[in-house]
């Protein structure tokens, strides 16, 4: 068979690499006649991603891993502090040249097969630009989900009509997307206009590609896939996830002694006995809020697996051994809860979501950590810290009813926001102990996702149609 080409340009974050090279193995299985390659764009604040790739590289030899030249300038980490998403985008979009020149001279170049799509990250739309000064079709790959997508379209066309920005004192949004009106106080991400604009300016190019690519399980967020079915001025979209990496022991940061403690430790725990506290790649705090949480955990009585991670302040040292967070934790906190709990650092949170002792898991809402608890049928705990976290965690609570509310609108850099032992006892009671509604609701969709990756289930199908888009482009 004759080959074909794509092209993935990932973001450089741990959230968006993992379910692009998840989705990249996907398209192989189905069809090994493409060559994939990933362009890699630095992430210099990120050392864990070099690893990540690293032993990617490794695994997947059938994918052909290319770094772009480091050579654009980083975004200040105060401008990455005041409007993350617009510094993340520029940045990124900078690199348009050199994506283009690396297509050029290092993809088409070294391999006379056709380019069927370039595959970009919902954050890299100048992307889209470079495809078609090449002559090639351009895929959106959008790693968050289907009603998030759609609130950047939906933001697009407020634009578009001379519609205001968000405002505080807004009623509730009615956003076709979400089956309850949406609070201002969960939209912080959009708070200032910049963001704003900078997700609506993603959203209007959104429709130029030839497709947009969906990391979701179209049977969970069904409100928001039927309004977006139904809007007639965006590209053909394909609902593709969930993409979970099963094996995410790969990932950063994680050494085997440290993954084999805490999955021993599991494994001696009761069924369904421990709640599992993770906040994503960037999910850290201060001193006190660290303090707040042993002590909400203690008062709760539940076991716990807690993947702790000190924010850094000025001249502050991390402590590099867990057994150090004794310094900042409650005084005899660590030697009260030895039987109960346990300390990690980054968690083989997979492995720890599929196993049988996790009954409860307190999360960022990052979108992958909610589709690997979507799948193990863990149901979650919301604290959301930043990026579009806290919509996830609303549409997660009311819409879905698969999480506890613990909080939905803390915000990870401001000061005066501060989670309180007692809410944190009282959401892991509530979980714990009058879970019960939720934990069968985790169960159906764990079912339902896994089903839909099989022959004649809605991803599957979806995937093999994308898949006849791309061999029809050749
Ligand atoms: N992970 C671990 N161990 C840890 C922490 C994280 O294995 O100790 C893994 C986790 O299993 C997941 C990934 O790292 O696969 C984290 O991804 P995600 O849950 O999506 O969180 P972020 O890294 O925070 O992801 C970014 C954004 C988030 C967005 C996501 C997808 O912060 O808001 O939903 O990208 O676009």
């Amino acid at each position: 068979m004759k080959k074909a080409q794509l092209v993935f340009v990932p973001s450089p974050g741990v959230g968006h690499l993992v379910s692009a090279v998840q989705f990249a193995k996907l398209v192989l299985d189905r069809n090994d006649s493409f060559l994939i390659t990933m362009l890699l764009v630095n992430n210099p604040y990120d050392g864990s991603i070099t690893k990540y790739i690293e032993s990617l590289a490794s695994i997947h030899t059938h994918i052909r891993f290319i770094a772009v030249p480091a050579t654009i300038a980083l975004p200040p980490p105060e401008a990455l502090a005041i409007s993350p998403a617009n510094a993340f985008s520029c940045y990124i979009n900078d690199h348009k040249t050199l994506v283009k020149d690396a297509i050029v001279n290092q993809v088409i170049a070294n391999n006379p097969a056709p380019i069927a799509s370039v595959v970009f990250d919902m954050f890299f739309t100048a992307a889209i630009d470079v495809a078609k000064e090449l002559g090639i079709p351009s895929h959106v790959f959008f790693t968050s989900n289907a009603a998030f997508l759609g609130l950047m379209l939906y933001l697009s066309d407020r634009e578009d009509k001379g519609e205001p920005k968000f405002r505080p004192n807004d009623h509730d949004y009615i956003i076709p997307y979400y089956a309850n009106p949406v609070p201002y106080r969960v939209l912080p991400l959009l708070h200032t206009d910049c963001e704003y604009l900078t997700f609506a300016s993603h959203g209007k190019k959104f429709k130029d590609a030839n497709g947009i690519i969906v990391n979701t399980v179209s049977e969970v967020e069904s409100h928001a896939v039927r309004a977006l079915l139904a809007k007639d001025d965006i590209p053909p979209i394909f609902n593709v996830g969930p993409l979970v990496d099963h094996k995410g022991n790969s990932l950063s940061g994680l050494d085997a002694v440290k993954r084999d403690e805490s999955m021993k430790w599991l494994d001696d725990q009761p069924e369904k006995s421990v709640v599992f506290l993770c906040f994503g790649s960037g999910g850290a705090f201060d001193e006190a809020q660290l303090k707040e949480i042993a002590i909400g955990l203690e008062k709760s009585g539940h076991r716990f697996l807690w993947s702790i991670r000190l924010k850094p302040s000025k001249g502050q040292l991390l402590p590099n051994e867990l057994n150090n967070y004794g310094e900042i934790l409650p005084e005899g906190f660590l030697e009260r809860t030895k039987n109960t709990g346990m300390l990690c650092g980054w968690a083989p949170q997979v492995e720890i979501l599929a196993h049988k002792a996790v009954g409860a898991f307190v999360s960022h809402c990052g979108w992958n950590s909610t589709l690997e608890a979507l799948w193990y049928g863990v149901p979650m705990i919301t604290w959301p810290l930043y990026g579009e976290q806290h919509i996830n965690a609303f549409q997660l609570v009311k819409d879905l009813g698969l999480a506890v509310e613990l909080t939905l609108d803390f915000r990870k850099d401001c000061p005066e926001d501060f989670v309180k032992a007692d809410d944190i006892t009282k959401a892991v009671k509530a979980m714990m102990e009058q879970g019960g509604e939720l934990r069968d609701k985790a169960k159906a969709s764990s079912e339902m996702a896994q089903k839909i990756l099989v022959e004649g289930g809605s991803s599957y199908v979806a995937v093999g149609n994308l898949i006849d888009q791309w061999l029809e482009n050749k």
